[in-house]
């Protein structure tokens, strides 16, 4: 089992995997032991920092000066080995570089954008809602959380209806791309060389619908602001962080539901509670659980001292039920005020589309509050290990209505 010991500098010592398939698929007992150990612990097994209160994580993705995201925000460290794709713009950069490339992507997915997508957000919502009433039960993964992003920010983004499929094994490899060289990397790699080609296609200009958030971005870089290189990368970043996180929004928020069939009732009653219902479920089962930065400099934090380039786990999963900042943390509480979470990061890399997150949460939310009484499990909801993202595999629901 797990094991916290202290080195003679007082810093805690934990032996235990985080990126074992265990403490990924029930990651908040470990998570407890990283809190409670101290401000900042060492993993052995990797050799790196981490830290899993709310005050020491939200102050490091804050500092971004200190805590670098150009070496890579997973694992493996770009000046020391080669990344396994061109670095993200965005995820992978520091300023000035990523400022340059967030002034193009932040207005196309900034609150006004949104007044373009919300009709059609609402009309598939409503219809993929009418199709589950009638079938009654179903699995909320593969028929609600992956069919609803896929088709929606699919046709945001602009990229074709054929092979869309394809960035749902795209993402799992994005995403288990962030941790360790285990297993469920070596998996998630398998279809690489299928999936690739794919994603590299829909990130050309004439793949993307005119007018479509993809579109968007080439017409920006065309204005001139930034290399004309840059633009596949950045329809990249779309195609690779919006779909497996909203996937999986939707997916917490489902499970936080229908385990918490009192909450359900309340919403019912107060459909205007759907937003901050939806940031609950991000705080209580944050799909993004890590990120990595690195050192720039040696960093003091409450008397621990980590070195200069070292790598660094900030549990974004951790902070969000920190009991030192949350009362209850561990009670899904939709009255409660989540906001302040750092389920979307914090900071200059906070996440660029949580408007349109947030956009898919409210309209899933509200059209099933619209029609559902009840949502309850039919079996076992089934998670699913990944290296960053807290996932689900299956969660069979019946819903009724009235
Ligand atoms: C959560 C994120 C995740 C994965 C990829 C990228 C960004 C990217 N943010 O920019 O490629």
């Amino acid at each position: 089992m797990t094991e916290t010991a202290a080195t003679p500098q007082g810093i805690p010592v934990i032996t235990a995997d985080p990126f074992s398939p265990e403490n990924l698929t029930e990651p908040h007992i470990l998570h407890e032991q990283l809190r409670e150990a101290g401000p900042v612990v060492y993993l052995d097994q990797y050799k790196i920092w981490a830290m899993a209160r709310y005050e020491q994580v939200n102050a490091a993705l804050k500092d971004w000066e200190t805590y670098s995201s150009a070496s890579g925000a997973g694992l493996s460290n770009f000046r020391k080995e080669k990344p396994w794709r061109p670095p993200s713009l965005l995820l992978e950069a520091d300023p000035p570089a990523h400022t340059r490339a967030r002034e193009i992507v932040g207005p196309i997915l900034a609150p006004p954008a949104m007044r373009a997508v919300r009709a059609p957000f609402e009309s598939e919502a409503a219809a993929l809602v009418d199709r589950l009433i009638s079938r009654g039960s179903f699995d909320a993964v593969s028929q609600l959380a992956e069919v609803y992003p896929l088709k929606v920010f699919g046709d945001a983004v602009g990229v074709p209806e054929e092979g869309r499929e394809n960035l749902l094994p795209y993402a799992n490899m994005v995403f288990n791309a962030f941790g360790p060289r285990n297993q469920l990397l070596e998996n998630a790699m398998s279809k690489a060389q299928v999936v690739q080609p794919w994603i590299a296609a829909s990130c050309a200009r004439e793949a993307l619908r005119p007018g479509s958030f993809g579109a968007q971005i080439w017409a920006a870089v065309d204005a001139g602001k930034v290399p004309q290189e840059w633009a596949p990368l950045l329809v990249r970043s779309l195609l690779s962080a919006g779909i497996d996180t909203t996937v999986n929004g939707l997916a917490a928020s489902i499970y936080a539901f229908a385990s918490n069939p009192d909450q359900w009732s309340i919403l019912r009653s107060q459909p205007s509670l759907v937003k901050q219902a939806f940031e609950e479920a991000i705080r209580w089962e944050s799909p993004v659980q890590t990120f990595f930065r690195t050192t720039t400099r040696e960093v003091e934090i409450a008397g621990v001292r980590i070195p200069e380039g070292e790598k660094v786990l900030l549990f974004l999963g951790a902070a969000n039920r920190d009991p030192r900042r949350w009362s209850d943390p561990g009670r899904f509480d939709i009255r409660r005020n989540a906001s302040g979470h750092v389920g979307f990061g914090m900071g200059i890399h906070r996440c660029v589309g949580q408007t349109v997150a947030r956009l898919e949460g409210e309209i899933m939310l509200t059209a099933l509050a619209n029609r559902v009484e009840r949502i309850e499990f039919t079996d076992q909801p089934q998670r699913k290990p990944n290296n960053t993202l807290l996932a689900w595999s299956s969660l069979p629901i019946a819903i009724h209505t009235v």
